[in-house]
């Protein structure tokens, strides 16, 4: 059987979404359905704070199974791929489209939206004559592209969970909290609300450890830290860091519940099954909003009038809507049974949506309707 080929093109714009998402993504199609992948990236610092075997320096290696190439300067005169995803439109170079002919398939893999009209723009053509370029739309319903989720991921989580964490915490040099202590895994943004949050943490009446990975939120919990303590009342806070893109699911895992951010992180902390808090990725004129509301939308539709309010509540207040945490903070607390039972179910049922397979299906129906061996 043909061994079919696989170039990814990313572009990394901020952050680690966009090369969080491609290498995750290439690392499954090479390593879980056999395709020879190529991972075209024009930032190698950021693929090696995701993998630190990836070496910065180099042009061309080979990581965990993908081809990793890096993408600057004057592009090398390559046979494209059988499949080329580029991702977030990013421009594929001219010089790979003009050796491109109709026999490769050309995928757009675009942000991950809750919103309604993704549904009728998923796997939208856009010709480019003679080629056809195709949108491929992740989502959290049936006729979207689904969720990126490596084959056996929650056997792994499970087990990660039924050996105990103590080792987790031996891991990281951390002495085994307190039982009844609430962990919290903090992956944000810089956030106006956090001094807010820690007092409302530090007054209430739960334990709580916060445990925060190297990232934009640090300069202010830093602050905190030199004004208050790493612990003071309930709450004690640790610096962790940078996890390893395989290793960050364990944090997730091993924490009661998860503040993430952007995109990939927001789906991880979905498939941890844990009550979670999204820091939507801020955007100009306020559309962030609106994208966040459809996500509240489908999510909370599953939960109690009061479950609903308090989820909702909450993020917005996270997310900047002026509103007091300390409020917004113990209602949530008080849903937490309803939001973990809810978390499990939206797990398994999303499970169901698989963006590698469906990409792949689509990839071949295109292909067979180009007659494509
Ligand atoms: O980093 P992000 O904010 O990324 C993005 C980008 O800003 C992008 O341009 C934007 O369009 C998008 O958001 C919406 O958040 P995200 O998507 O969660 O990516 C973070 C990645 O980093 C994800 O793959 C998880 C990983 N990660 C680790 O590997 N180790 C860690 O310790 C942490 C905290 C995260």
């Amino acid at each position: 059987m043909k061994r079919y080929s696989c170039d990814i093109f990313c572009r990394v714009v901020d952050n680690y979404g966009d090369i969080g998402v491609c290498w995750r993504l290439a690392r499954q199609l090479a390593n879980e359905f056999g395709l020879a992948v190529r991972l075209w990236v024009d930032d190698l610092k950021s693929l090696s704070m995701l993998c630190p075997e990836a070496d910065a320096a180099l042009d061309v290696q080979r990581c965990r199974g993908v081809e990793v190439r890096l993408w600057g300067g004057e592009f090398p005169k390559v046979n494209p791929s059988d499949l080329v995803i580029e991702t977030f439109s990013c421009m594929l170079p001219e010089p790979y489209i003009a050796q491109m002919d109709t026999s490769h398939v050309w995928i757009n893999l675009e942000y991950l939206s809750a919103e309604d009209w993704v549904e009728g723009c998923h796997k939208l053509p856009s010709p480019r004559p003679p080629l056809t370029r195709h949108f491929f739309f992740p989502g959290f319903t049936k006729k979207t592209g689904g969720l990126i989720l490596e084959s056996g991921l929650f056997a792994k989580r499970d087990a990660f969970l039924r050996r105990g964490l103590e080792n987790f915490w031996n891991e990281l040099k951390m002495e085994v909290p307190l039982e009844g202590t609430l962990r919290v895994s903090l992956f944000s943004y810089e956030n106006a609300a956090l001094f807010d949050l820690f007092d409302a943490w530090a007054k209430g009446s739960q334990k709580i450890l916060c445990l925060v990975p190297e990232g934009r939120i640090l300069p202010q919990v830093r602050r905190y830290i030199a004004e208050y303590g790493d612990a003071t009342g309930n709450l004690q806070v640790a610096v962790l860091p940078f996890f390893e893109q395989e290793k960050y699911d364990e944090l997730l895992w091993a924490c009661d519940i998860n503040f993430v951010r952007g995109e990939d992180s927001f789906v991880r902390a979905q498939w941890a099954g844990k009550p979670f808090v999204w820091q939507i990725y801020p955007q100009q004129d306020g559309v962030h909003w609106v994208k966040l509301e459809a996500f509240l939308d489908r999510y909370c539709g599953r939960l109690t009038v009061d479950g609903a309010e308090a989820m909702r509540k909450f993020w917005e207040a996270w997310n900047g809507n002026g509103h007091s945490m300390v409020h917004a903070w113990s209602e949530f607390l008080s849903a937490r049974a309803e939001l973990e039972r809810c978390a499990m179910a939206w797990a398994d049922e999303l499970s169901e949506n698989n963006l590698a397979l469906n990409l792949l299906d689509y990839f071949q129906e295109i292909g067979t309707m180009r007659a494509f061996k």
